[in-house]
């Protein structure tokens, strides 16, 4: 491990990092099949952290076999709901009781607070376990009303069930590593499927501790396999024939090429990828709210959030006073390690995001647009870049139209008679908004003609385990969290008995 850890870690996050970091295959932690590891990185530092085992294809097969014996065969199969129920619940109290554990864990390895790893991250992750955990004995079926021609009424019983896809294989990015495997492995066990999941090979050690969980709780073996990887073990997962759904969070161009792979068996596929909100803030909007809560916006999570509100809608009347008003703020934001307890805008997750970001800093200057602060990477080791508000942008800057996935906002001033719904839906993407106002009919006017999975009036971020979260447009299929998350995870089977 990193010998320039400056910040005490908790013992337990020690001997984890101590330890050799296999695949979960099984209920069994293995090498990979080639024996080859790889590095897992401080983004605070540069620094290695600790090796994890590499998974290729040949491991996602093992993993994939051991998904389908426990779906088919294992005593997960013939468990009784309120028996999944106890066990899943249980995943969620042991992540609550070891929340400072994952929590500086999650800071290590992704470069954020550990406090907001522990208090937002793991407490929430936690919470989904809970919340699916109360799903598992209500995913119920109906009974149908039959009309079938020239038989009397009352002849036939007809009802669906509501029954599991199979195996789930599941690919998660690295901006929230636990919180993004609390989404995906939840609702599927809740359902009564077995899970693959493939965590981001730039944050893959709080999956592995998650893992450590599922044993601990008294899942059966093969319910929930990890194998951590790259790119390819991914792709391994999007086109196995063995795998019956996929579910991916990631970049937009990946996606498409999960929906590409899947077609060898039709697998079912849900997306949720990138995004370019739209924050829209009129002039009657409540100011000393509406400024932190525009940075908080856009610079949550250091701005690598797919619901960031990078696009600031600003009605023109007050466009210059609130713009300066959210770059002070954000200027005073303290930059730092995750493990720092000051810490409020940690570091970008890896040197290649750091460079991507720092790319489109180059490139929004080169256009002509102005910073009223930030602009540059900060500080003289570490991927960190100082919050950035860009001004005089235009519409076709790729600062405005393309997902950045770093701490950088674009503002641009919009006219109340000319109406900011067109600038606000020019988008590719359709994943969030914010909408700022006192005037209840605009707030409700705006959040209507908006073309976003989820709309925040007077906050942003707004989210809660029980509202259903996705895109539209090219921000992704599907809706995660609520019931709509068990839509993705469960296949209807009507069933019609004549009497
Ligand atoms: O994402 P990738 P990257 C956006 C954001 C970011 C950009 C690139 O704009 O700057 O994507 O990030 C796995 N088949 N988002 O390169 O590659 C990969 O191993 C199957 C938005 O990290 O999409 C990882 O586990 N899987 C986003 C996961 O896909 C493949 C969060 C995501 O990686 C694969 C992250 C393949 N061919 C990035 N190639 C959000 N929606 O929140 C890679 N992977």
């Amino acid at each position: 491990m990193t010998a320039t850890v400056q910040f005490p870690l908790h013992t337990a996050v020690r001997e984890f990092l101590s330890g050799p970091h296999g695949l979960l295959i099984g209920g069994e932690w293995v090498p990979a099949a080639s024996g080859r590891t790889f590095p897992t990185y401080d983004p605070a530092t540069g620094e290695k952290i600790t090796d994890v085992a590499h998974g290729e294809a040949e491991d996602v097969d093992r993993a994939v076999a051991a998904a389908r014996k426990a779906f088919e065969e294992g005593p997960w199969a013939r468990m009784k709901p309120n028996e999944r129920e106890r066990l899943i619940w249980r995943v969620g109290d042991l992540l609550s009781e070891r929340a400072e554990i994952f929590g500086q864990l999650e800071a290590l390895d992704n470069g954020k607070s550990a406090m907001i790893a522990q208090v937002v991250d793991t407490e929430w992750a936690a919470d989904v376990f809970r919340y699916y955990a109360g799903w598992a004995t209500k995913i119920e079926g109906s009974t149908v009303n039959v009309s079938m021609p020239f038989v009397p009424d009352g002849q036939f019983h007809a009802y669906t069930l509501r029954e599991p896809v199979g195996v789930c294989g599941q690919i998660i990015p690295w901006n929230f590593p636990l919180l993004m495997a609390s989404w995906k492995i939840a609702p599927a066990l809740a359902a009564g499927n077995t899970v693959v999941l493939k965590p981001a090979e730039q944050t893959p050690l709080t999956a592995l501790l998650l893992g450590q969980l599922f044993e601990e709780a008294g899942f059966p073996p093969g319910v929930v396999n990890v194998v951590t990887g790259f790119g390819d073990a991914g792709a391994a997962i999007a086109a196995h024939d063995g795998v019956d759904k996929v579910a991916f969070t990631g970049s937009t161009e990946v996606g498409k090429k999960i929906v590409d792979a899947a077609k060898g068996n039709l697998k079912k596929v849900s997306l949720e990828l990138g995004g370019k909100s739209p924050n829209v803030v009129f002039a009657d909007a409540d100011f000393d709210i509406a400024v932190p809560g525009s940075v908080n916006a856009w610079l949550f999570n250091h701005g690598q959030c797919c619901v960031a509100g990078t696009r600031l809608f600003v009605e023109d009347k007050i466009f210059d006073e609130f713009t300066q008003a959210v770059a002070e703020a954000a200027a005073q934001v303290k930059i730092g390690p995750g493990l720092d307890p000051a810490t409020q805008l940690g570091p970008m997750v890896s040197q290649e995001q750091f460079d991507r970001v720092s790319r489109y800093l180059s490139e929004g200057l080169a256009d002509g647009a102005r910073a009223l602060t930030g602009g540059k990477p900060w500080g003289e080791r570490g991927y960190f870049i100082e919050p950035t508000v860009f001004v005089d942008v235009r519409p076709e800057f790729s600062i405005v139209r393309e997902e950045i996935f770093g701490p950088v906002v674009a503002a641009l001033p919009f006219n109340a008679e000319q109406g900011v719904e067109a600038a606000a839906n020019n988008s590719e993407y359709g994943l969030a908004a914010g909408v700022w106002t006192r005037d209840v009919s605009k707030a409700h006017r705006t959040a209507k003609a908006l073309k976003a999975g989820s709309v925040w009036v007077n906050q942003y971020n707004g989210f809660d385990t029980a509202m259903p979260f996705g895109g539209y447009k090219q921000s992704g299929w599907g809706r995660e969290l609520g019931a709509a998350a068990l839509d993705l995870y469960t296949q209807t089977k009507a069933v019609n008995i004549a009497l």
